[in-house]
């Protein structure tokens, strides 16, 4: 059996899955890809609309597809920044423990427990239904929670360098999920959304 297979924790009771392994990278392998994609990753603070009004979103990112697809988000075509043989890398990783195809990536920094992620679910329409999601944590542990749509029931844990989580089956049309901020903390963390992005042109 593949080691992190013993290391899974379910974290959904119901209605999909999101199962998490802690310690998917070595500590060093993760000290590597998150020093080289802090220093190296051509962050950008990207603008959305809120209410008719254009706020930055609080974290930076970028999007990576590995046939330079665009991807639609919340509502606007996002151009893609190049793929690099580190993102491949991670890419097989995720291939391999999820059992699944990726083709792209979204790549969050939250530079200090100011930066978030509202509740949101990763349904878009070029995700297909039911899609697959591998998240890799790098750097310091954020808090990470789900809610069911209906019952309102809400699971929290904490993500932690080195650790991926898989979301797959109805995780996304029953739950939401957040990174909340975090006042206390000063430090920052990288997170790596590997997905299907069907084309959406
Ligand atoms: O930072 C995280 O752990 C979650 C990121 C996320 O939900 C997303 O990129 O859609
Ligand atoms: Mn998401």
């Amino acid at each position: 059996m593949h080691r992190a297979e013993q290391d899974a924790v379910e974290l959904l009771p119901r209605d999909g899955s999101a199962k998490l392994f802690h310690n998917f990278l070595s500590a060093g392998t993760a000290d590597y890809y998150f020093s080289q994609l802090l220093q190296h990753n051509p962050w950008e603070q990207r603008a959305i609309t809120m209410f008719g009004k254009q706020v930055n979103e609080p974290r930076l990112s970028t999007w990576h597809s590995v046939d330079n697809l665009s991807y639609l988000y919340s509502g606007l075509l996002r151009t893609p920044a190049s793929w690099t043989p580190m993102l491949s890398e991670l890419l097989l990783l995720c291939q391999l423990a999820a059992s699944a195809n990726f083709n792209s990536v979204l790549i969050n920094l939250y530079r200090d427990g100011n930066d978030s992620m509202g509740w949101h679910a990763d349904n878009e329409k070029s995700n297909g239904s039911e899609p697959m999601i591998a998240s890799i944590s790098l750097g310091e542990s954020r808090r990470f929670d789900l809610r069911h749509r209906e019952s309102k029931e809400t699971i929290r844990t904490d993500l932690t360098h080195g650790s991926l989580l898989l979301m797959s089956g109805k995780s996304q049309d029953a739950w939401l999920h957040q990174v909340p901020k975090s006042k206390p903390i000063l430090e920052p963390r990288i997170n790596l959304t590997f997905r299907w992005v069907y084309s959406t042109l």
